[in-house]
């Protein structure tokens, strides 16, 4: 059967067109006004970092003025950002997550 079937047909001879995900950084944003503390429970609710992870992220924000939160693909990276920025805006925080194409 399978002797019946041309070689360039056969599923690990078959070249892949279809190409991985982009994949998208979703990073936090520096401000003046929302608690450290505020920043590492969104870094972990979100995020799941441990706390050391978090404190290590939310402290390269404050100094660096932004930094890495993750790296997804396109559609869950965009529901990060709508969950973080919905979550500070109840919270009445300023903080904001964006993404960038890694
Ligand atoms: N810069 C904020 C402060 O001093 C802390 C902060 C860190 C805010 C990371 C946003 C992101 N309270």
């Amino acid at each position: 059967f399978s002797d019946s079937i041309p070689q360039h047909h056969l599923d690990e001879d078959v070249e892949h067109k279809l190409s991985p995900p982009s994949m998208y950084q979703v990073l936090l944003n520096n401000d003046d006004y929302t608690p450290m503390d505020f920043v590492i429970e969104v870094l972990m609710r979100f995020f799941k970092l441990d706390t050391e992870a978090a404190t290590d992220v939310m402290l390269k924000v404050h100094y660096q003025g932004k930094a890495v939160c993750g790296v997804y693909s396109a559609e869950i990276a965009e529901t990060k950002v709508v969950q973080v920025n919905q979550y500070a805006r109840e919270n009445q925080h300023p903080l904001l997550c964006t993404m960038e194409q890694a």
